[in-house]
């Protein structure tokens, strides 16, 4: 059995998980934040027999789009001057799938 663990865009989050269900898996849905945006994104973590990888990663791929957002830095300080906000453009996504060994799972 595999781990895998998908950072996703909230936007793409719950059709993503209807899929994922429809498909008979199973996923817990945890809100999580990104480091460098700082804003909200969405993890989804599910237990998935080893042969059945490669149909939850194609769901994933399939329902995940990459977008363009708009993250405002300050350049850096000349002391005695002001930050002067600039705009970038960043991509974001579709998304992040990590694939991790189970070592053992139980239901109680
Ligand atoms: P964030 O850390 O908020 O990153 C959002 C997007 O910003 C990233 O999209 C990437 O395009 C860009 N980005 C991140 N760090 C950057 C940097 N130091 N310089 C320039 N641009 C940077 P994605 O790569 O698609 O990542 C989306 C989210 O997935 C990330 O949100 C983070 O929450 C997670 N993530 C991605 N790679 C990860 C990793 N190796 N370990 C843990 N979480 C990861």
């Amino acid at each position: 059995m595999k781990l895998i663990i998908s950072i996703v865009q909230d936007v793409d989050a719950d059709i993503l998980i209807e899929e994922i269900i429809k498909k008979n898996f199973r996923v817990t849905k945890i809100s999580s934040t990104g480091g460098f945006l700082k804003s909200g994104n969405s993890t989804l973590v599910s237990g998935v027999e080893d042969d059945q990888v490669l149909e939850y990663l194609n769901i994933v791929k399939n329902n995940c789009k990459t977008r363009e957002i708009t993250k405002t830095i300050e350049t850096i300080n000349i002391p005695g001057q002001a930050m002067i906000p600039v705009p970038i453009q960043v991509k974001v996504g579709g998304a992040n799938a990590f694939v991790l060994d189970v070592e053992e799972f139980k239901r109680y």
